[in-house]
């Protein structure tokens, strides 16, 4: 991805500031999908401290998630920093510079019936702004029948901010302390919906706003559904902690005051920047 400028057409960046979501494919090669799927593997073996389980140890019907990884992992490090991914959300948000957040990696084991519930990322994050978003790629290959994500499109652009749910039905977690108004039941109501979703290949990236609406269904198939997810902070993003939200990085960790730009190298490294 040396040329990520190319790789995106002005259709593409009016798609995304349209629609909020656009999948830019085989944007990361094989190398690093390769890679990425180890760091999978031995998360699986030995999570690290920010895991979501919903079986452990389990070979079917599971949803694991681990995150934060990039200050201990050699290789997610070089991927957030070396990959071009920075440049590709960048572009796509129309930010200058690109300070990284955190990454997420996401496995559904096969026959996993928990699915990614609706949800909208931006609750979950002690941020505030637009130009805040994520990369979501593909390490295998999924289908929207089976578990690739879904979205709901110009959802981005609803003025609503809806509390977190947690990804593990039998576990709140950091989720319980949020107060605010609660998602409404897309999935019963789906044709009032305007649902789009995508089936990918590996090395094909969904880049979405994190004020998207999306979630995932549970993995039918029988392989392996794994995705890699890295979190963007573009020129416009505030630091915002409040109850409920994600607690991998707090006001004790940090050098921001609440309402400012995040230019803390240490916790959000800048990534990249126009040049
Ligand atoms: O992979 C999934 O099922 C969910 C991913 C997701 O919600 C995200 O990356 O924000």
């Amino acid at each position: 991805m040396d040329e990520q400028q190319s790789l995106i057409s002005g259709s593409t960046r009016d798609a995304f500031a349209t629609d909020g979501v656009v999948k830019v494919e085989q944007v990361v090669d094989e190398a690093w999908v390769d890679r990425l799927l180890e760091v999978a593997d031995r998360q699986l073996a030995e999570p690290g401290p920010w895991v979501s389980d919903t079986n452990p140890g389990a070979e079917h019907d599971r949803l694991f998630t681990t995150r934060y990884l990039w200050q201990d992992d050699p290789t997610v490090r070089d991927f957030v920093f070396t990959s071009g991914i920075a440049g590709l959300v960048g572009e796509l948000v129309g930010s200058s510079s690109m300070r990284f957040y955190f990454d997420h990696m996401l496995v559904k084991e096969p026959v996993t019936s928990a699915p990614t519930p609706w949800h909208q990322d931006i609750p979950y994050w002690p941020f505030l702004g637009k130009q805040i978003a994520s990369a979501w790629v593909a390490l295998t290959s999924s289908t929207v029948a089976e578990s690739s994500l879904e979205f709901v499109r110009g959802s981005h652009r609803w003025d609503n901010y809806y509390a977190p749910e947690s990804f593990d039905p039998n576990d709140k977690g950091f989720t319980a302390d949020f107060e605010g108004k609660k998602i409404p039941d897309i999935e019963a109501a789906r044709s009032d919906y305007d649902i789009v979703g995508f089936d990918v290949e590996p090395g094909d990236a969904l880049v979405f706003s994190s004020w998207m609406v999306h979630g995932s269904p549970g993995n039918a198939g029988p392989n392996r559904r794994a995705a890699f997810s890295t979190r963007w902070l573009g020129d416009d993003a505030t630091w915002s902690p409040h109850p409920g939200c994600d607690p991998t990085v707090t006001q004790a960790d940090v050098s921001v005051k609440p309402g400012a730009y995040p230019a803390d190298d240490n916790r959000f490294p800048l990534a990249w920047s126009q040049t």
